[in-house]
């Protein structure tokens, strides 16, 4: 059996190309299992030309697709393209997995997978192999005969070790580190322990039964670094969790086994709440060069009423600050144009970073995910249409699909254009001005353009 993933990574902002853990799982457990897998990775602007190319040449039996909102109706393009060819198609991810009437709307797609894939994958595949029914697979829905048989969910995987390493092979891996600073990303988790009212992590911890974060051993983490930094050339690793620093004794742990077995500079992502000053210690001595964290509002009411975040801005300031003194970079994250947003509201978002000038930031536009709280606010106060592909072609989180009297498009798209500029200029306007580019109407051209010496622009800019 032929598997073909579809990574669609179509019109997204940055200029780096990505690694996609759940493909690289999904793949190692079929490989495990002696099943044959393929990769079309679609980057740059929408076009189903490669996709049909490579299904002449690599001949698939399944067509599995990995999906997030954003990239939903480029793959209902492609599948729309390829329907008549034969071949069975599958979506996962966490759009189909929260928004599982896709499947009936969808012209051309058999079958949708909920939560975590391999094992249900696994068991799909070996029943199309064995020509048996596939009606009754936990996780999977079928789609057939124009009937949908639903099935309910096992329990999420418990044991994190018992997964092969992703398959980065599938992928032009060097390729990625290459595009991406040196960088080779690492999750030692899954799942996040908060329940933000824009995340998926709010619905995905309800689909499947069992524990929703779990950590990977600390041995499991350093086999697969060390497996993956004596195969590629890399510089640096970023380790990808959502929360990196849940537990003071697993990060204690970790930083003292990181710093004799591995050694490279490294970045984390965390929450202000998790992150206390013993561990920001041992993270220093580790190498670790960079934290970024969540700021995303920087009004402490709408944050904790609209966003579900309740951490206060004094702690966002002393968390920001402790790690500053230690050395270590800082960088926030930051959305604008929520529902119920307002100009006014948002500049309390430009105040506080002004206030904790973070080393670098980066802003999105709020795009509301099927699945999530806020999404059921935007359409309950006709915010948006329910049907929101409006098939205007712009880049992920970088334009509103919302439409409100209150904070207007034009509003909110001026609000991301000058954020960086606002909470910069006054302290480096180096910094400002490099912000104020990568965020303009041209930023994407910009980046292209510039491709050469990013590295130089990225220093002069995050520094
Ligand atoms: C790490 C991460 C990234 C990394 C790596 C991407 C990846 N998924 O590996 C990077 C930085 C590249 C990234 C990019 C983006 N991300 Co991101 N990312 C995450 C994060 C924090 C963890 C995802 C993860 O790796 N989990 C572990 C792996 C093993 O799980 P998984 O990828 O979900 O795959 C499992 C299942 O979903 C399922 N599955 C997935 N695909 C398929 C396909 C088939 C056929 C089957 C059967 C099963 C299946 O099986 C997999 C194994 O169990 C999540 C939040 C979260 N906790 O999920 C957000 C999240 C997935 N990202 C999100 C977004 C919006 C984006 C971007 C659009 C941002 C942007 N504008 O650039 C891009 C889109 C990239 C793309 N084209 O898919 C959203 C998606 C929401 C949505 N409904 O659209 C999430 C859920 C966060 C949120 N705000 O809610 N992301």
């Amino acid at each position: 059996m032929n598997i073909l993933f579809v990574y669609p990574d179509i019109n997204v902002k940055g200029g780096a190309l990505s690694y996609h853990f759940g493909i690289g799982s999904l793949s190692a457990v079929l490989k495990k299992a002696g099943y044959n897998t393929g990769l079309i990775y679609l980057y740059g602007n929408y076009d189903v030309k490669p996709l049909l190319e490579k299904i002449a040449e690599f001949r698939p039996d399944v067509l599995a697709f990995t999906t997030v909102s954003f990239q939903y109706k480029y793959i209902k393009r492609m599948l729309s393209a390829v329907k008549d060819y034969g071949i069975f198609t599958i979506c996962g991810g966490p759009h189909v997995s929260l928004a599982p009437w896709e499947l009936e709307k969808t012209e051309g797609l058999d079958a949708i997978c909920i939560g975590e894939g391999e094992y249900p994958l696994l068991e799909l595949v070996k029943k199309l192999e064995e020509k048996k029914d596939i009606t009754a697979i936990n996780n999977i829905w079928i789609k057939k005969d124009g009937k949908i048989y639903s099935n309910p969910n096992r329990s999420m995987t418990g044991d994190l070790d018992s997964l092969p390493f992703g398959d980065r092979e599938l992928f032009n891996y060097q390729e990625i580190v290459n595009s991406d600073y040196d960088r080779a990303v690492f999750m030692c988790s899954r799942g996040c322990p908060y329940s933000c009212s824009y995340c998926c992590n709010s619905g995905l911890r309800k689909l499947q039964d069992g524990r929703y974060v779990r950590f990977r051993s600390i041995d499991s983490m350093m086999a697969e670094i060390k497996e993956v930094i004596s195969s590629f050339r890399v510089r640096s690793v970023y380790l990808n969790d959502d929360v990196f620093t849940q537990n003071e004794e697993y990060v204690s742990e970790f930083c003292s086994r990181y710093r004799k077995e591995i050694g490279y500079p490294f970045e984390i992502n965390t929450r202000v709440e998790y992150l206390t000053e013993g561990m920001i210690e041992n993270l220093k001595n580790a190498g670790c060069y960079r934290v970024a964290m969540g700021i995303e509002h920087g009004d402490e009411k709408f944050r904790k009423e609209i966003l579900n975040r309740r951490m206060s801005n004094e702690k966002i300031e002393e968390v920001f600050n402790l790690t500053k003194k230690a050395a270590i970079k800082t960088k926030s994250f930051n959305i604008v144009g929520f529902p119920f947003e307002t100009y006014d509201i948002h500049m309390e978002t430009v105040n506080l970073n002004r206030k904790v000038q973070p080393n670098s930031l980066v802003i999105y536009i709020f795009e509301p995910y099927p699945g999530t709280p806020l999404y059921d606010m935007c359409l309950k106060n006709n915010f948006i249409e329910e049907e929101n592909d409006d098939g205007r072609e712009f880049i992920s989180r970088t334009d509103t699909t919302l439409n409100m009297p209150q904070f207007t498009r034009k509003q909110i798209l001026k609000c991301y254009r000058n954020f960086a500029w606002r909470v910069y200029w006054k302290k480096s306007l180096k910094k400002a001005l490099l912000h104020k580019a990568y965020y303009s109407r041209y930023g994407e051209f910009l980046i292209r353009l510039l491709s050469p010496f990013k590295k130089i622009v990225q220093r002069q800019a995050m520094d």
